[in-house]
């Protein structure tokens, strides 16, 4: 019985995941001769395939009769319609007993259709006239977004438990994401106009292929908190990504300033909060967090964030070695200011290495 419970959740896992949303077109329709209303979506997936769904808010006549959806660039909808160019998606008429007045469904599409392909939806009655039943218009395909959520101490800022808001204090965390520059090269627009409350700093998110952990699936940009939590640009919990699939569970990194990379050692749901603090094993590799008095890190000291710990690390610091009130990238403890004891953060770490999957 135990090996057959298993099976059968092997069987839903892979049945789970066999299949990725890629894309969606929403589109909202109305009226025309009769009752139409409710929500439609275009949804392209990653084995190619494309469906039409209704919403649970779909309704018209409760006798729907002999009509035909089609999808379509021709929104004259005089009767008698040409349904010539049409694509036929089905006749949703009351029909072997099925009621298509209202409620969820989905219709495949057939093969070669792209999601891109009609900017339409009409509804008509082809028994009487060829009328105009109602209609809809999509709007642009957008992808999926995933909000991570997260738990990361860095080793630099740990003050009992918690981590220093000494930057956001005084005024040194710039309103731009600060990754545009080398290594990171990242070119998001992420801005605010105030940082959030407890902010330590800005943190750079990515989620990685969970079949290939070296591809980058999405990235975004967003803040750290004193608590170790992840936060938007609008200070709501968790950093929203976007992907190509939406389903899957993948694989998360996140980089910060001055610290080491780290990623995690499992892909994860975006409904699941990642804890990085209480095992070293929760961070993909060996020895990737460092256990600081029971409270795992991301390791500091590296001063050119390019993944291992370096002389070029020592002299990123020594070249502003008395730097005062700025937002500098070998500033480990995050104070605004360069001191020995941000030499002493690097040289406890130095020759660590993050894993090659991380490395510039
Ligand atoms: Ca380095
Ligand atoms: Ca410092």
């Amino acid at each position: 019985m135990r090996i057959r419970a298993l099976l059968l959740l092997m069987l839903f896992v892979q049945t789970a995941n066999a299949q990725s949303l890629l894309e969606t077109r929403t589109a909202s329709l109305v009226d025309g001769d009769y009752l139409l209303q409710g929500t439609v979506y275009l949804e392209s997936f990653d084995d190619g395939s494309l469906d039409l769904r209704f919403d649970s808010d779909y309704l018209t006549q409760s006798n729907v009769f002999d009509v035909h959806v089609f999808l379509t660039n021709d929104n004259n909808y005089a009767a008698p319609i040409d349904v010539t160019d049409m694509l036929l998606v089905a006749n949703i008429g009351s029909i072997d007993g099925l009621d298509y007045s209202s409620g969820p469904m989905t219709f495949d599409l057939p093969a070669g259709v792209g999601i891109n392909d009609y900017q339409h939806i009409v509804f008509i009655c082809m028994q009487f006239g060829q009328l105009h039943w109602g209609n809809g218009e999509f709007a642009a395909a957008v992808s999926p977004s995933l909000t991570m959520n997260a738990k990361l101490m860095l080793e630099g800022c740990l003050q009992a438990g918690s981590m220093t808001t000494e930057l956001s204090a005084n005024g040194l965390i710039p309103n731009q994401q600060p990754f545009a520059e080398a290594p990171w090269n990242y070119p998001g627009n992420e801005s605010v106009a105030s940082i959030p409350a407890n902010a330590v700093d800005w943190i750079l998110v990515e989620l990685r292929d969970p079949a290939d952990p070296t591809q980058i699936s999405g990235m975004a940009a967003g803040f750290i908190l004193a608590d170790g939590s992840l936060a938007d640009t609008q200070g709501n919990a968790g950093i929203p990504v976007t992907v190509g699939a939406a389903a899957e569970n993948h694989f998360l990194v996140l980089r910060t300033r001055a610290h080491s990379a780290v990623m995690s050692n499992m892909p994860i749901a975006s409904t699941v909060s990642y804890d990085f603090t209480t095992a070293v094993s929760s961070a993909f590799g060996t020895e990737q967090l460092k256990n600081v008095n029971g409270t795992f890190c991301a390791y500091a000291g590296d001063y050119d964030n390019d993944g291992a710990m370096t002389f070029l690390d020592f002299n990123a610091f020594i070249s502003d070695a008395s730097a005062i009130n700025q937002y500098l990238g070998w500033d480990a403890n995050k104070d605004g200011l360069i001191t020995v004891a941000d030499f002493n953060l690097y040289k406890s770490n130095a020759s660590f290495l993050v894993i090659p999957e991380l490395r510039y």
